[in-house]
């Protein structure tokens, strides 16, 4: 017979969540109370769960399983009302956000790191999502850090075997009831409500349309077969790396360039296939490509928002549009256009909560790949690739041909970002902190050619909390309308990830066709005058380009 119990514990000083929950390597997990202080921590600054409904799941990586048992025990010993957990503790990230609203629950746990490498050398994460199914605001998990410093003890359960995850039911644990349900279904019929399936169901099914999927061995696998086999029609050969393995096959479960790269040979080699998409580990992520080319989410998103009209969840017009900071400013020209307002926040999913929960956002998206809209709270990989094949089917056109006709309507914004990933964390610093030292001196200086108009450092203001987020990134704006973002990345578990930003608008078609890395050349190389990378940091050039 379980009983509850309250065990002593001692802090880790290193709990601070970062862009998307706490990210470490698993043997860091693995530590002797470490997953339980963050839990409790989160507990306690919820004011307790006495009484309350979470749900709980995660993208399947090593260790999701024993954490979601050690989770269950401290729900109910924190006296939980009702835990809903994925079957084999899988939900993800946006089917967890839509648990979460259609149940109503008071919030959930989700247990991902997202696009980071998985298995026991990989990386684990935990993040807290409200009853909204979003991210958990800055103040919330700010808050929780603060918690894991005094946290002096946790409760959990002795004598207790655990819950049979593999199995849908229900189990009752003291006065907690356990709920283990299909991960899949509430997502899915979600998805069939907001698209036209009928519509995808015959583009499918025309011989001529051929699509691959690449579940890239993560968690979009099983929903990806419910959705677009089971219920489109799709042939089972769409589906790639569609089996979740708990070390993601190995690789990264980026949807990019780089990591997808077996996707976009596909594309790029066979002129049969006539969509791509890819999505990351925990599923909030996608990647689009058309025959032998590739959509930067930039102009997704754009794309998206220019013709969200055509799609039943959104016939009505959006209320507004927001991106990250980062992100091309392809959008802010379809905003105008469409006469709404469009929201300039910083990077990570949290800051889009307040803007669609109060109304003033339909639509959103961030350059990392992740689009979404208000019908959940968080970016959704899937959804996406439907929204792509519902204006494929609507428009009756390749993706290539909407993309080209949205630039020729608005012109092209060429977008590229360069990562230098797992550099010395005071390497990194010292780049940061001496280009804000210049920041004030570098309007009206001239880089290879390219003259600085104002320079600053990226703050946001809630409209809605009035919180204020500082030091979102540094931004150089140039006279001819290029810029170039700078920040570190919040969601690495080793060193430091320098991410830079490079986006210029252009209207003469003349243009269109170049190549993204030929076309930003002239600015990378401002880039490099201003930051001098390569001096602080002795890499000659970035691990990632997209
Ligand atoms: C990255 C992306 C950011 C995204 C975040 C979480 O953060 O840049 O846009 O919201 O990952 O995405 P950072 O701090 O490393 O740049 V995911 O798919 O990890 O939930
Ligand atoms: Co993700």
């Amino acid at each position: 017979m379980p009983t509850a119990v309250e065990i002593p514990t001692s802090i880790y000083s290193d709990q601070k969540p970062g862009t998307s929950g706490l990210r470490k390597k698993v043997a860091v997990f693995q530590q002797t109370h470490y997953l339980e202080n963050f839990v409790q921590a989160t507990f306690n600054v919820l004011g307790g769960i006495q009484g309350k409904t979470l749900t709980l799941g995660g993208d399947g990586r090593f260790y999701n399983l024993e954490a979601a048992q050690t989770i269950i025990a401290m729900a109910v010993a924190n006296g939980a009302k009702r835990l809903v957990v994925g079957r084999d503790a899988i939900l993800s990230t946006p089917a967890a956000s839509a648990l979460i609203r259609k149940i109503g629950a008071d919030g959930g746990l989700i247990l991902s790191a997202s696009h980071n490498p998985g298995g026991e050398d990989g990386d684990f994460g935990i993040k807290f999502n409200g009853a909204n199914g979003g991210p958990a605001s800055e103040q919330v998990t700010n808050a929780i850090y603060e918690e894991t410093k005094r946290l002096e003890s946790y409760k959990t359960l002795s004598d207790f075997a655990g819950i049979d995850l593999s199995e849908i039911g229900l189990t009752g644990v003291l006065g907690t009831e356990v709920e283990v349900t299909d991960p899949v279904a509430v997502y899915a019929d979600l998805m069939e409500s907001l698209f036209d399936f009928k519509a995808i169901r015959e583009l499918i099914s025309n011989p001529r349309f051929q699509m691959r999927f690449d579940a890239m061995h993560a968690v979009t696998g099983p929903y990806a077969r419910e959705i677009l086999v089971n219920r489109l029609g799709a042939a089972e050969a769409t589906l790639l790396h569609c089996e979740p393995l708990p070390d993601f096959g190995g690789e990264h479960p980026d949807p990019n360039l780089v990591h997808a790269k077996d996707l976009v040979d596909l594309l790029n080699g066979d002129q049969m296939i006539a969509f791509g998409a890819a999505s990351d580990g925990d599923g909030d992520r996608n990647m689009v490509l058309g025959t032998g080319f590739y959509i930067n989410p930039c102009d997704s998103l754009a794309v998206l928002c220019a013709n969200a009209h055509l799609i039943p969840a959104y016939s009505t017009g959006l209320a507004g549009v927001a991106r990250s900071m980062p992100t091309s400013r392809a959008v802010d020209r379809v905003a105008e256009q469409l006469g709404v307002d469009c929201w300039e926040t910083p990077t990570g999913w949290k800051f889009f909560g307040n803007l669609m929960d109060s109304g003033r956002i339909t639509l959103c998206g961030e350059e990392s790949f992740g689009t979404g809209s208000s019908h959940i709270r968080e970016k959704d990989g899937l959804w996406a690739v439907l929204f792509w094949l519902n204006l494929i089917a609507a428009r009756a056109q390749p993706a290539r041909s909407i993309l080209r006709d949205h630039w020729e309507r608005f012109g092209r914004d060429f977008f590229s970002r360069h990562d230098y990933e797992g550099i010395d964390s005071d390497q990194a610093n010292a780049l940061m902190q001496a280009l804000q030292d210049r920041l004030e001196q570098l309007p009206g200086q001239e880089f290879e050619e390219l003259r600085v108009e104002r320079a600053d450092n990226f703050s946001y203001q809630d409209p809605v909390d009035g919180s204020v987020s500082n030091n979102q990134g540094v931004r150089i704006f140039f006279e001819n309308g290029a810029r170039i973002v700078v920040r570190l990345s919040g969601t690495g578990t080793s060193g430091a990830t320098l991410r830079i930003y490079f986006d210029q608008h252009e209207r003469d078609p003349a243009y269109f066709s170049v190549y993204a890395q030929r076309f930003l050349a002239p600015l990378f190389a401002a880039g490099e005058a201003i930051m001098q990378i390569r001096h602080f940091t002795g890499r000659d050039a970035p691990d990632v380009i997209t």
